[in-house]
């Protein structure tokens, strides 16, 4: 398995429900390392950026509107099979068709407050840290437990 990173956010209705602590928790009981953790507010441009791939669908105002409206946790995780996993632990866009265990399956009720994003390929990870974050605010460090979660 490749080791990939991936863009991760706990967006504002998770903020606003002092569900941050609860989210990154579970990221890092899985096993995906923190390399970049940022608390702050999204501009319109970015979230449009971010979103792009959805402009013109109905929900798409709403969306940037939603993601803009207070502040975020923008997080680069790191680890192999990162962008997966990642999304298994998030559970389906549809709160009501996510399994009990993930995030969204245990912590939502509507698509349009989903509580937490995560990139959808690899490609996009890199794309969407880089809306987010500047280089140099992605941190290389080791991570010593590395060896007791990867074989
Ligand atoms: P995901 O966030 O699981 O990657 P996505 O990329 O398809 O899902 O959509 C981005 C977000 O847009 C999603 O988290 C919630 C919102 N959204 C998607 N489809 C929607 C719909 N049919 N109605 C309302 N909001 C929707
Ligand atoms: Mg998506």
């Amino acid at each position: 398995m490749a080791v990939e990173r991936t863009f991760v956010a706990v967006k504002p209705d998770g903020v606003e429900r002092i569900l941050v602590g609860e989210v990154v928790g579970r990221f890092e009981k899985r096993g995906l390392k923190i390399v970049g953790m940022k608390f702050m507010k999204v501009t319109k441009e970015m979230a449009e950026q971010h979103y792009g791939e959805h402009k013109g669908k109905p929900f798409y105002d709403g969306l940037v509107s939603y993601i803009t409206s207070g502040p975020i946790v923008a997080m680069a995780l790191e680890g192999k099979n990162a962008v997966a996993l990642a999304r298994q632990t998030i559970g389906a866009t549809k709160p009501q068709d996510a399994a009990p265990g993930t995030i969204r399956g245990d912590l939502a009720v509507e698509i349009g407050r989903n509580i937490v994003h995560g990139s959808d390929s690899p490609e996009n990870g890199q794309r969407e840290i880089g809306i987010f974050f500047k280089p140099e605010e992605l941190v290389e460090w080791s991570g010593s437990l590395n060896k007791w979660i990867w074989e």
